[in-house]
């Protein structure tokens, strides 16, 4: 057996292994009875997750970059340590730096059919150009017959941050205008479609997307599903030191102004992001550490 010169001490031979992946980037691929998926060392990102038996599950644009200093488009991009566009900066680059850097590879283990990976990102002087605090943050993620994924940031100085979070996960659907998503109803969110921002509520019904969709929900810890009935499936989302969720399809228009993004792609995706995002942004004393958590389970739709 020859041995893979990328992963070293990190393979596991035949079940997760660091491989060459899009643009030359190096990413763990995981293959194991319960599924198959991929993480880049780059954003910490995951970008493919497959339980067995099942169609994939995370959506990424063709036309995505793969490429140091950009964000992949699709998948799970880690947004730290803004969500958005930076309060104090216009020109930061939009939600955080954590996406556009390469994390380094602690640990791969695997524990019965589960996969359980952690990277790790320290403050350094790409992120101090930006944001001049000293953190660390780790992504733990499981793959499994679910997926967990967890941050955990860290404050490595000796003052109080203000930082703001998201798995910004893209889930792959058959149609958007064929889904709905529950777990969303009656509440207040900013809705930023349009270019306008305002508050709106939700009707007390499951959410039906039909138009371009940029919806941020703060104060809500509640799992949200997707129910995809063309796929015969349930994408369950439940979440842990969260409080914000945030909806989002770019419909016709906005996705042809994305240069990463194809034209007719966005029917297949549908974005419901778990995050911290502005009056949930989280504040980190010195040496404190704040834990968020996905976990995306899948259920037949009946
Ligand atoms: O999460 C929704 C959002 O903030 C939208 O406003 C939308 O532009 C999207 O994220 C994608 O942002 P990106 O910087 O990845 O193009």
């Amino acid at each position: 057996m020859t041995s893979n010169p990328l992963g070293g001490k990190f393979n596991l031979p035949g079940v997760a292994e660091l491989e060459r992946g899009q643009g030359d980037l190096p990413r763990l691929a995981v293959n194991t009875e319960a599924c198959q998926a991929h993480m880049y060392l780059h954003g910490a990102h995951v970008t493919h997750w497959q339980p067995t038996g099942q169609r994939p599950v995370l959506w990424v644009s063709r036309k995505s970059w793969f490429e140091d200093g950009k964000p992949i488009r699709g998948g799970v991009p880690v947004c730290f340590p803004w969500f958005g566009s930076s309060e104090h900066m216009p020109d930061a680059p939009k939600h955080g730096l954590a996406r556009l850097m390469p994390w380094n590879l602690e640990s791969v283990q695997q524990h019965g059919e589960e996969v359980r990976v952690a990277m790790s990102l320290r403050s350094n002087d790409r992120t101090r150009k930006w944001w001049p605090r000293e953190f660390e943050i780790r992504h733990l993620a499981t793959f499994g017959d679910r997926l967990t994924m967890r941050l955990e940031v860290r404050n490595r100085g000796a003052d109080p941050f203000v930082f703001g979070e998201a798995l910004h996960s893209y889930f792959f659907v058959e149609d958007v205008r064929q889904v709905s998503v529950h777990g969303l109803e009656g509440l207040e969110y900013l809705d930023a479609a349009g270019g306008q921002a305002a508050m709106r509520r939700e009707p007390e019904e499951p959410l039906k997307v039909v138009e371009e969709a940029d919806r941020l929900y703060c104060g809500t810890q509640a799992t949200c599903v997707i129910e995809s009935p063309g796929m015969g499936r349930r994408i369950v989302i439940d979440k842990s030191g969260s409080n914000s969720t945030v909806v989002w399809n770019p419909w016709v228009e906005k996705a042809q102004a994305m240069p990463d993004f194809g034209d007719k792609e966005w029917p297949q995706m549908m974005c419901v992001e778990t995050a911290n995002a502005a009056e949930d942004r989280v504040t980190l004393g010195p040496g404190a550490t704040h834990a968020m958590e996905a976990a995306i389970r899948l259920e037949p739709y009946v």
